[in-house]
């Protein structure tokens, strides 16, 4: 078909222009697109008005949308393929569950033995100022380390832990129940993307504890440098949302994180996101 496209900077994203997400699409274009969310990272397409049922057709061409025990607050009503980042609050006036998600670096649901393969968000409310989210290229952090550091973690796994996650010193606690769903997990420190090949950083500071056969003391330098290394400025895009803008990124490869970035007690600023989740395969 011939994708019509432009970077989103350097290391990380592509735009995807004159597409329309809701059209029959053909094998070629979404292996175009596969192929580009894989060696770009992040697929950025605009102005797509889209019902839940024309986002959940759409990544469905791209694998299985199954349950994540993460997942199970905030689902949409009509649809549980649809899961709901807002700051808005619940019909009660408590607040939402998921009002800072994502407010650290981190790789979706990497604390599952099958992390997802990528996520696709949609945007349908954002404050007029701010509510950006940021990606980072977790392949190119790789390349760039010293071969004394790729040798030294070489074959090295981590501990992720969901349990021990940042935001749920926030959050209401989670049930005994949701914890037990979502226990602590070692992955290799350094993954290898299934499709591309290519090595990339796969720890990050949201759920990941220690290395595997160390004291979280002895790890924390260590995990604090490659944290640094995947998130430095030159490695990024930071996505200015515009309403109805459609971001998918391969989470394999990728690395995201929303900034606190306006003011969340003026209500009037409110943000809404519809995501869906695509099923993944283990790390390797
Ligand atoms: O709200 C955002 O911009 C991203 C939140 C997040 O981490 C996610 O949807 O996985
Ligand atoms: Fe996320």
């Amino acid at each position: 078909m011939g994708l019509k496209t432009r970077p989103l900077s350097w290391p990380i994203g592509e735009e995807i222009l004159d597409f329309d997400i809701r059209d029959d699409h053909s094998a070629e274009t979404i292996a175009e697109l596969r192929d580009k969310l894989c060696n770009r990272g992040v697929l950025l397409f605009r102005n797509q008005d889209i019902t839940i049922q024309e986002h959940i057709k759409f990544t469905s061409y791209f694998g299985d949308q199954p349950f994540f025990p993460a997942l199970q607050r905030n689902l949409h009503p009509e649809d549980r393929r649809i899961w709901i980042v807002t700051n808005i609050r619940n019909d009660d006036g408590s607040e939402s569950y998921t009002r800072n998600t994502g407010r650290i670096w981190h790789s979706d649901q990497s604390f599952m033995p099958e992390p997802c393969m990528g996520s696709l968000l949609h945007c349908k409310e954002m404050p007029p100022v701010g509510g950006d989210t940021l990606f980072a290229n977790a392949c190119v952090a790789y390349d760039q380390l010293s071969n004394g550091m790729k040798k030294l973690l070489e074959g090295k796994r981590a501990i992720h832990d969901l349990n021990q996650a940042s935001v749920y010193k926030e959050r209401p606690p989670r049930t005994a129940e949701e914890e037990a769903q979502t226990p602590a997990r070692s992955q290799p420190i350094f993954r290898t993307h299934p499709e591309t090949g290519r090595k990339l950083i796969f720890v990050h500071p949201d759920v990941v504890t220690h290395i595997e056969g160390m004291t979280k003391e002895e790890s924390r330098p260590i995990l604090d440098y490659l944290a640094a290394q995947v998130s430095k400025v030159e490695n990024t895009y930071r996505h200015q949302w515009q309403v109805n803008d459609l971001l998918f990124w391969d989470n394999r490869c990728v690395q995201h994180y929303a900034p606190l970035d306006y003011d969340q007690s003026d209500r009037s600023n409110r943000r809404l996101m519809y995501r869906t989740t695509i099923a993944g395969t283990a790390a390797y």
